[in-house]
């Protein structure tokens, strides 16, 4: 997975971890422990490779593109300050799940001890992020990359009015075909986002069709068996669980979207849809996050 990045070297970083650039001269952070590998992207902040044990569990598109043109297909993309098409409070027609995923973020730190390695990305306010959304901001992007993966991000509100946020946590994880999906913990209760956002109900989780649900009762602890793997994902100020794939026509119709690999992923996202989001008053902050745990 690593290898077909094509990444080259640029500086070391931690013993286990290096800074790399690809062919587009993006960046990523490397890390490759003999327990856990991941690579971070500095373009939207974006965890495209993660792996425990020997087993990689999220799925990247093998047609998203790594040249800073447009959000990467797959991996972790991080949904911010709002969650799928703008919120009136934004203003109609900006971009589709904000900006965070398509700005350039620095590192602000990193370090290792024997269990993980830990990375610190920040994005602060900026003359594109202005134009789309009038807030002074710091946005704090915490990854422990170990054998679990822990991603928290928060959102320090740094100017002097209140503020109000949605997002998510877009996971991408890679399954073995759509019939050996299974999850538990979502509650039974969704918003279809392909009939309107009509509330739904339904028993148990069978993926045998397009889906795009927001669960709107979830327990704090998800259970998912993608098929390769079983995972518990525990997340962390979430008040709702996106679960998406968009089938064989859906995938058709984007372009970075390889056309068979609607049938090895699913998106299983910790986020905040509430219509009411999460409001930020000068100088505190509020955090978003999950951990992903291998069950043996
Ligand atoms: O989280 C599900 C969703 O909001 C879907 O409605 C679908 O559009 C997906 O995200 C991907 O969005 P994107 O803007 O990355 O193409």
């Amino acid at each position: 997975m690593i290898e077909y990045l094509n990444l080259t070297p640029l500086q070391p970083l931690t013993r286990h971890s290096h800074l790399a650039r690809n062919a587009a001269d993006q960046r990523f952070i490397v890390i490759q422990h003999p327990d856990y590998q991941a690579v971070l992207a500095l373009y939207g902040g974006h965890l495209i490779h993660y792996s425990s044990q020997g087993s990689p569990l999220l799925w990247l598109s093998r047609s998203a593109l790594l040249d800073g043109s447009r959000p990467i297909r797959g991996g972790v993309p991080l949904c911010w300050p709002w969650f799928g098409p703008s919120p009136e409070r934004v203003g109609v027609g900006k971009p589709q799940h904000g900006f965070a995923r398509t700005q350039i973020w620095t590192l602000d730190g990193i370090s290792e001890t024997a269990q993980s390695t830990l990375v610190h990305l920040c994005l602060g306010d900026n003359a594109a992020s202005q134009a789309l959304w009038p807030h002074a901001f710091a946005l704090e992007l915490t990854l422990e990359v170990g054998p679990e993966l822990t991603l928290l991000l928060t959102t320090r509100n740094t100017g002097s009015t209140p503020f109000v946020y949605s997002g998510a946590l877009h996971t991408y994880f890679q399954s073995q075909a759509p019939e050996a999906v299974q999850i538990q913990g979502l509650g039974n209760t969704y918003l279809d986002q392909l009939q309107q956002k009509r509330p739904t109900h339904e028993a148990s989780f069978v993926l045998d069709k397009p889906v795009d649900r927001i669960y709107t009762e979830p327990a704090s602890r998800i259970e998912l068996d993608t098929g390769l793997a079983r995972l518990q994902l525990l997340n962390h100020q979430a008040d709702s669980v996106v679960v998406w794939n968009p089938w064989q026509a859906g995938a058709a119709a984007m372009a970075d979207f390889d056309d068979q690999g609607w049938r090895t992923m699913i998106c299983v996202e910790s986020a905040i849809t509430a219509p009411e989001g999460i409001q930020v008053a000068p100088d505190e902050e509020h955090s978003l996050g999950f951990t992903l745990r291998l069950v043996p």
